[in-house]
């Protein structure tokens, strides 16, 4: 398993890549592309980029926006007192891919200008209450290279979308201020070229870099890749750094002001590479871009996700690695270390960039309620014991049964456990939970054997393992709760036993 693993990630690789170190018969053939067909396009005298403004939300045609001749903005629809978003697509490898044709034919495997470009456009425009001009830089003919020729065309392609907008500023007073460049993966370092390019003091309004494009940029210095300079304000979302071979599709480092880590960053749910090998079976090696793109992509339906459900916002937590957030460490929100992942997040400029993490569900709406749970356990025993529990918690809203609580290591003693605990569901403001020790009748044979040996030797009191004080804090609403067994006269737990704990007021803790 681990041997497939490796492999397959090395094709994905490849593939990303294109480079001759991965070996060509690999990554080129099994696709059909034809490569002499590339290298006769390299030499590009003028290069052709297109921008397209686009009228409503049901608009795939687009209408070509061309400098220097300023009747077009109004044919196009152009309206300078609202902002500009401009979508700025990534590397492609596919002919098929050209807007204007229809893109919903998914057995087209691998051109980048695909239906997530229609997706986010039709967000943007159905936003009424914030109109926004929407565009698209369709670069598809000096993308659609190796890659290596296509990192080196985002420069030309950055100074071409400056050259657009320094033409705004000057035809229609239109302000570099109220334009937002939105670059997926190569796109997102091409948004950086273009911002860089402008020159002057001023700087665009926003950048935001999906999953911006690894190889080749990553470890580079901020003027040669998207960075925090390129506008006023820049963030980007990371969802697949999984790294292999020193390289991973997605840029690791943090290279704006906010940088999301949605699940860690290096992959997602629900994007298996395991099923790459079903896919493969079934439909040849052209599922691996699929496996690619389910990860990668991620960041852009993350980012459709906000503009379509604005009252289910994602947040990100300021934490400075997974394993911190996974302990639940970095749920505090004081001194702006959250923010909202997506087009509505608050935008202030930090000093450092800041990383933040979320965990999210496989598809949308993506959002989960994030909560620290502390649990402080006494073992009364001299054995460090290995429970298995659940955990039942009953909100004002909704009740959630049986959530499995893993510890990771035996209960020693007195200890006190922190973990995250992330919920599909809003239940409202937490008013009770149980907690039911869920041992096999075995298990608990074995214990009552252990209880009654002990008997023997000292009198009344029964060794066993008492669960003293929960402590939690959730992370959407920063509410801090205490919680406290109902019975105390009866504290000690018991395999396959559950027991209630209801708010407490501890004045001495916390
Ligand atoms: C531009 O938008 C404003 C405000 O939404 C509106 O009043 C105006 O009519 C629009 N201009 C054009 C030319 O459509
Ligand atoms: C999709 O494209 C393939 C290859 O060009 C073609 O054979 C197929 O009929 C198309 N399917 C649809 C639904 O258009
Ligand atoms: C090993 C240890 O610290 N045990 C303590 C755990 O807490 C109980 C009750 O607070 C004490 O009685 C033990 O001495």
């Amino acid at each position: 398993m681990g041997n497939h693993l490796q492999i397959s990630v090395s094709l994905v690789l490849c593939i990303f890549i294109q480079s001759s170190a991965c070996g060509q018969g690999v990554g080129t053939e099994p696709f059909g592309r034809n490569l002499g067909a590339t290298e006769e396009r390299k030499p590009l005298q003028k290069p052709e980029i297109r921008f397209l403004l686009f009228k409503d939300e049901s608009d795939r045609l687009g209408c070509q926006l061309r400098p220097q001749h300023p009747e077009t903005l109004q044919e196009c629809g152009f309206n300078s007192s609202h902002p500009l978003v401009m979508i700025i697509h990534g590397w492609s490898g596919s002919e098929s891919a050209t807007v204007g044709k229809d893109s919903d034919n998914d057995s087209q495997v691998d051109g980048l200008l695909e239906t997530w470009i229609w997706k986010i456009v039709g967000a943007l425009k159905s936003r009424q209450s914030q109109p926004v001009n929407v565009g698209l830089v369709d670069w598809i003919s000096l993308a659609y290279q190796h890659y290596a020729i296509a990192v080196r065309n985002t420069r030309v392609v950055g100074q071409e979308v400056a050259a657009l907008l320094l033409w705004l500023e000057e035809s229609m007073k239109f302000s570099r201020s109220k334009v937002h460049l939105i670059g997926y993966s190569l796109g997102a370092h091409v948004s950086g070229f273009a911002g860089s390019s402008m020159g002057g003091k001023r700087k665009i309004g926003r950048i935001t870099g999906l999953d911006p494009a690894g190889p080749m940029f990553e470890g580079t210095s901020p003027n040669e890749r998207l960075s925090p300079d390129d506008a006023n304000f820049v963030d980007a979302i990371h969802t697949f750094t999984r790294e292999h071979m020193g390289l991973s599709v997605g840029i690791k480092q943090p290279i704006a002001h906010y940088d999301f880590y949605p699940n860690g960053g290096s992959f997602q749910p629900g994007c298996h590479f395991l099923e790459l090998y079903k896919h493969i079976a079934e439909h040849g090696l052209n599922a691996i871009t699929q496996t690619i793109k389910c990860a990668h992509e991620r960041s852009v339906h993350l980012f459709i996700d906000s503009l379509q459900h604005s009252n289910l916002q994602n947040t990100g937590f300021q934490c400075s690695n997974m394993d911190s957030f996974s302990q639940g460490l970095c749920l505090n929100c004081k001194k702006g270390r959250c923010n909202s992942l997506g087009y509505d997040i608050r935008r202030d400029r930090p000093r450092k960039s800041k990383t933040l993490f979320l965990i999210t569900r496989a598809q949308s709406p993506f959002k989960v309620y994030h909560y620290q749970f502390k649990i402080q356990f006494i073992n009364q025993m001299e054995k460090p014991i290995e429970p298995t529990f659940t955990m039942t918690l009953l909100g004002t809203k909704e009740e959630i049964k049986k959530i499995p609580i893993t510890l990771g290591e035996g209960i020693t003693s007195n200890k006190t456990y922190s973990l995250l605990i992330t919920l599909d569901k809003d239940i409202g403001e937490l008013i009770m939970l149980k907690f039911k020790w869920e041992n096999s009748a075995v298990w608990a044979n074995v214990w009552n054997t252990v209880q009654t040996i002990m008997l023997w030797d000292t009198e009344p009191h029964y060794a066993g393992l008492i669960l003293k004080t929960i402590w939690v804090k959730a992370g959407e609403t920063q509410q801090r709760m205490t919680f406290c067994p109902d019975n105390v006269d009866d504290l000690q737990l018991h395999p396959t036993q559950e027991k209630v704990f209801v708010k407490c007021d501890l004045k001495s803790k916390d």
